[in-house]
């Protein structure tokens, strides 16, 4: 998994009322809207509001500048108030527990999870990053009703979206680098009642999909020469897998951002 950097986040808090006129021209939808569907929440109802907690950790690599204060800048942008812990670490979860929350947030180089202290319920970034955007393409598309979908990448993001995509009605497809490891996804879900398929050439996956669900960390994965008019792509990777020549013919047909479609579905998803 690919570890943020502060310049990915710096100006996410700052940006999110563009960000979402965006996504809205884009996709039809809000952020608010789209996290919520991807989750399973109904807007129709008054919401809950819980107390919300972000806590910074140490571990690993360390703090990364930004991070905690653009998670909070997204959970707050959906319409709840949450605070960022002063301790760190073990401290932070005492501190955020004592001062009544009830939704913690931490990432530390692994996993970035959102829990609910009452419910019980917990989110990873990966599996909601993976639903979320799945519901961002759904909704470009105008519906996912027997299209073809290839997912790249079949670690937890790619996951998420496979079965996202699957439960959406898509014909999904996964490509992963190892072919293992799509076989192994594919199998896994198949058992599970999913249609999946495996594609074993990129390339040739490539031509023949126009809806690309690029889960994996790695740039020009996707060439200006497989973007077709009817190209769309949902692209949660950190590096964009899109390469850049190609990037202004597929701008309003893309949907890519650090962090927002996932913090917001994983907020939705533990309410
Ligand atoms: O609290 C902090 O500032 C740091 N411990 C945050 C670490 C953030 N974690 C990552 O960047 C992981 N690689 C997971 C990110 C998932 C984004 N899709």
């Amino acid at each position: 998994m690919t570890r943020l950097k502060h310049e990915d986040v710096a100006e996410i808090s700052r940006q999110m009322s563009d960000y979402n006129s965006t996504l809205i021209q884009k996709t039809g939808c809000s952020l608010r809207e789209l996290a919520a569907w991807a989750a399973g929440v109904h807007l129709d109802r008054e919401l809950p509001q819980p107390k919300v907690a972000i806590i910074p950790m140490t571990c690993g690599q360390g703090i990364i500048e930004g991070f905690s204060q653009s998670v909070a800048g997204i959970v707050q942008f959906l319409g709840f108030s949450p605070v960022i812990t002063e301790s760190r670490d073990a401290g932070g979860v005492a501190e955020a527990i004592e001062g009544g929350a009830e939704i913690i947030f931490m990432a530390d180089d692994d996993r970035f999870v959102a829990v609910n202290v009452k419910s019980g319920k917990v989110s990873d970034n990966g599996e909601a990053t993976g639903k979320g955007y799945a519901m961002a393409l759904e909704q470009m598309c105008r519906g996912l009703e027997s299209k073809k979908a290839l997912v790249i990448g079949a670690g937890p993001v790619g996951t998420g979206a496979a079965k996202a995509l699957a439960r959406s009605g898509a014909a999904v497809a996964v490509y992963d680098i190892n072919p293992q490891m799509s076989k192994i996804l594919a199998d896994r879900l198949n058992k599970l009642g999913y249609n999946i398929m495996v594609e074993t050439s990129l390339t040739d996956a490539l031509n023949r999909y126009n809806l690309y669900f690029d889960a994996c960390p790695a740039e020009n994965v996707i060439l200006t020469e497989h973007l077709k008019d009817d190209t769309m792509i949902a692209a949660p990777g950190i590096p964009l897998g899109v390469e850049a020549a190609g990037l202004e013919l597929i701008a309003d047909r893309l949907i890519h951002d650090p962090l927002q479609i996932g913090v917001a579905t994983m907020m939705f998803d533990v309410l």
